[in-house]
C-alpha cells in the first residue's frame, strides 16, 4: 500500500455535539516527513470530549478526533529515518523535534516545529489534510487523529516502542498516564515528605495521585465531587479524600485547616477555574506550589488576589506532564514492561471503534477512567 490512498473506517465528528458517524474515510500516502500509521487501539480522553462539544477555540469541524493511541507505522515518507514500516509507535500531540528553539531551550517540552499546522487540522507540508470522504477535506486533531484505522502524523510526532509491549494497554500513555505522573516529577518536582492535594480523580488525577506517592508525598489529599472515587483512589495512593459538597466552608479553607496552613503542592485536574483558584489558595504561604493540568474553555479565565502570589505561593501550568514526547514515552513504556507505573489499573472499560458514541456517553457517567476502543 506505500504511496497509495488507503480506504479505512474512521469515525468523523462533522459538527459540535453531534454523534460521531463511522465512515470510510480515504487517507493519502505520507508525505516528506510524514509517517501512516495503523492504529490498533486508541483510549478517550477528556480533551476530545471538550474539542467535540464545540468550546475549543481550535477545534475545527469536520474532523477526526483522538489523541491517545497505540499502533504499527505502516509506510513513511521521503526522508524519515527514525522509524519504518512495522515499528510499534505511539502518536504524540506533544512534539519534540529537537532543533526549534523550545527543544534547544531545555526549558520546557513544547516543541515548535509543527505546532502552526496541528492547531488548524492540517499537515506542515502543504497546510492541507491528508483525510478525506469522496474528495472533501476532514481535519486533522492534535496532529494525532487517532478514531481512525490510518492516520498520517508528523516524523516529530511518533515515538518508537518495545514491540513486546501490550498495544492494547500502552496506548494510555499517549496522554492521561504521563500527564500525571510527569505534573507531579516534572512541573512540580513533589520532594519526600510532601503534603499534597489533588482536585478530580479522573485518569489524570489518579495518575497525580500515583506520582505523589511514587515521589514519597506523605500526605496525598483526593477532592472530588463524587464520593465513588475514593475507593478506587486510594489504589493510586491517596491517604485522605474530601468532598466539597459535603463542607459549608469553602474547599481552600477546608484544606488550610486540614494541613497546618496549607499543602506543598496542588494540582488541577478538572479544567475549572472557579476550583482552580481554590488549588492555589490551598497552598501554604511561602513556598505552596499549584500546577494547572485541566483544560477549561475558550472565555473561561483564572483569577486570585495577587496577594496570594506576593505571599509566595507559585502557579503553573503542565502540558503532557512537562515528558518530551519521543524520547521519554519509550522510557514510560520500559517502567510500564518493568511495572514501575501502573496502565492497565486505569483501563475500566474495553470497546469496539463503532461503540465510540457510547464509550463517550459512558466517560461522563463516573465509573468510566479510560475506555479502550480496538480500532
Ligand atoms: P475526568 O472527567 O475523568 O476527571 C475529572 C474528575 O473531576 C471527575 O472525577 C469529577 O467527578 C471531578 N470533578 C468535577 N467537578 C469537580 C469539582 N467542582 N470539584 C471536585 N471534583 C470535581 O477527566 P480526566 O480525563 O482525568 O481529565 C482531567 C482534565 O485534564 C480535563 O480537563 C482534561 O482535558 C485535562 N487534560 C490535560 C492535559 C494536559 O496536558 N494539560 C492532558 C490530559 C488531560
Ligand atoms: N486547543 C485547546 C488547548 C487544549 C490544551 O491545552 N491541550 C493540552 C493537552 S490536553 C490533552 O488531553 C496541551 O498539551 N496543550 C499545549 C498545546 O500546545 O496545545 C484550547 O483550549 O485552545
Ligand atoms: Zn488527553
Amino acid at each position: 500500500t506505500q504511496g497509495e490512498v488507503i480506504t479505512c473506517k474512521a469515525a468523523v465528528a462533522w459538527e459540535p455535539n453531534k454523534p460521531l458517524v463511522i465512515e470510510d474515510v480515504q487517507v493519502a500516502p505520507p508525505q516528506a516527513g510524514e509517517v501512516r500509521i495503523k492504529i490498533l487501539f486508541t483510549a478517550l480522553c477528556h480533551t476530545d470530549a471538550y474539542t467535540w462539544s464545540g468550546k475549543d477555540p481550535e477545534g475545527l469541524f469536520p474532523c477526526i478526533l483522538g489523541h491517545e493511541a497505540a499502533g504499527i507505522v505502516e509506510s513513511v515518507g521521503e526522508g524519515v529515518t527514525e522509524v519504518q514500516p512495522g515499528d510499534h509507535v505511539i502518536p504524540c500531540y506533544q512534539a519534540e523535534c529537537r532543533e526549534c528553539k523550545f527543544c534547544k531551550s531545555g526549558k520546557t517540552n513544547l516543541c515548535g516545529k509543527v505546532r502552526a499546522a496541528t492547531g488548524v487540522g492540517v499537515m506542515m507540508n502543504d497546510r492541507k489534510s491528508r483525510f478525506s470522504i469522496n474528495g472533501k477535506p476532514i481535519y486533522h486533531f492534535m496532529g494525532t487523529s487517532t478514531f481512525s484505522q490510518y492516520t498520517v502524523v508528523h516524523d516529530v510526532s511518533v515515538a518508537k516502542i518495545d514491540p513486546q509491549a501490550p498495544l492494547d494497554k500502552v496506548c494510555l500513555l499517549g496522554c492521561g498516564v504521563p500527564t500525571g505522573l510527569g505534573a507531579v516529577w516534572n512541573t512540580a518536582k513533589v520532594e519526600p515528605g510532601s503534603t499534597v492535594a489533588v482536585f478530580g480523580l479522573g485518569t489524570v488525577g489518579l495518575a497525580v495521585a500515583e506520582g505523589a506517592k511514587t515521589a514519597g508525598a506523605s500526605r496525598i489529599i483526593g477532592v472530588d465531587v463524587d464520593n465513588k472515587k475514593f475507593d478506587i483512589a486510594k489504589n493510586f495512593g491517596v491517604t485522605e479524600f474530601v468532598n466539597p459538597k459535603e463542607h459549608d466552608k469553602p474547599i481552600q479553607q477546608v484544606l488550610v485547616d486540614l494541613t497546618d496552613g496549607g499543602v506543598d503542592y496542588s494540582f488541577e485536574c478538572i479544567g475549572n477555574v472557579s476550583v482552580m483558584r481554590a488549588a492555589l489558595e490551598c497552598c501554604h504561604k511561602g513556598w505552596g506550589t499549584s500546577v494547572i493540568v485541566g483544560v477549561a474553555a475558550s472565555g473561561q479565565e483564572i483569577s486570585t488576589r495577587p496577594f496570594q502570589l506576593v505571599t509566595g505561593r507559585v502557579w503553573k501550568g503542565t502540558a503532557f506532564g512537562g515528558f518530551k514526547s519521543r524520547s521519554q514515552v519509550p522510557w514510560l513504556v520500559d517502567k510500564y514492561m518493568k511495572k514501575e507505573i501502573k496502565v492497565d489499573e486505569y483501563i475500566t472499560h474495553n470497546m469496539a471503534l463503532g461503540e465510540i458514541n457510547e464509550a463517550f456517553h459512558l466517560m461522563h457517567g463516573g465509573s468510566c477512567l479510560r475506555c479502550v476502543l480496538k480500532v
